[in-house]
């Protein structure tokens, strides 16, 4: 039997749920700092989402409803720029600490962390945003808690595509069958699964009718002790709680 190892996490939405007031507000404040009346409403954003990253979402976005606004030629420079305007505003609010983890994510770190399990990062959002996160919502050194923080461009092909899980088992030196991912949204377990991850999904109200017919857990959240997690499917009858030796029994 082979023997769990390593969990590895997804960010936005999984650690944090943080879309519609994180990253959507960061996006509009940017907008509007270079004099662009495009606002994304919360529910613009939700379609917008099965975009995955944040320059290929504003692609998308100027192309589907923009069309002829930017000149193709320019089009990449000037999102670049505008996404590294996003991402300021969007690690400035989160040091604010204006964005909590979602329920048991400390809890499961820390007693990940007590049983000697190696913990890794697999994500499509920029780095700056995942260290910023870390060390205003766990702690200053929680960078250091993880072995590999697999984010953004590293990779070519950012989520569907499996490569930054690819990315992070490489840098973990370890096979996908001594690991399980936790994901948010059905691109993340698409990623996942094609790493030939076993994936937990925590939905949220984004993702909550996501397609997770692969997964082999999903619930709302991962639970705390006074906030027991609803199970939708799970390969053990009952539980109200996440842990070590649930995550152990799943692989
Ligand atoms: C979710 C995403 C990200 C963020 C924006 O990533 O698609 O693109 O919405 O981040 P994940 P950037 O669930 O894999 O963590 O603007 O930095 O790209
Ligand atoms: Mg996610």
């Amino acid at each position: 039997m082979t023997r769990l190892q390593a969990l590895i996490f997804d960010v936005d939405g999984t650690l944090a749920d943080n879309e519609r007031d994180g990253h959507r507000v960061a996006f509009n404040e940017a907008f509007a700092a270079y004099g662009l009346d495009w606002d994304w409403s919360p529910e613009l954003y939700g379609k917008l989402l099965d975009i995955t990253g944040g320059k290929e979402r504003i692609k998308f976005y100027v192309e589907t409803y923009r069309t002829g606004e930017l000149s193709p030629n320019d089009m990449d420079a000037f999102i670049a720029a505008l996404h590294k305007e996003k991402t300021r505003l969007y690690t400035d609010l989160i040091a604010q600490h204006r964005l909590p983890l979602r329920i048991g994510v400390k809890r499961l770190l820390d007693e990940a962390r007590d049983a000697g399990l190696r913990l890794a990062i697999a994500t499509t959002t920029s780095l700056v945003n995942v260290t910023t996160l870390l060390e205003n919502t766990l702690s200053p050194d929680a960078v250091k808690w993880f072995d590999v923080i697999a984010a953004g461009d590293v990779v070519r092909s950012k989520k569907p595509a499996p490569d930054i899980y690819f990315y992070a088992l490489d840098g973990l030196k370890l096979q996908s069958n001594q690991c399980l991912a936790i994901e948010d949204s059905a691109n993340g377990l698409q990623a996942a699964t094609q790493a030939n991850l076993k994936t937990l999904i925590t939905y949220n109200d984004y993702t909550a009718d996501h397609n997770f017919d692969q997964a082999i857990f999903i619930a709302d959240h991962l639970g705390d002790p006074h906030t027991p997690c609803t199970v939708r499917k799970s390969p053990i009858q009952h539980i109200d709680l996440v842990d070590v030796s649930f995550l152990k029994q799943l692989l």
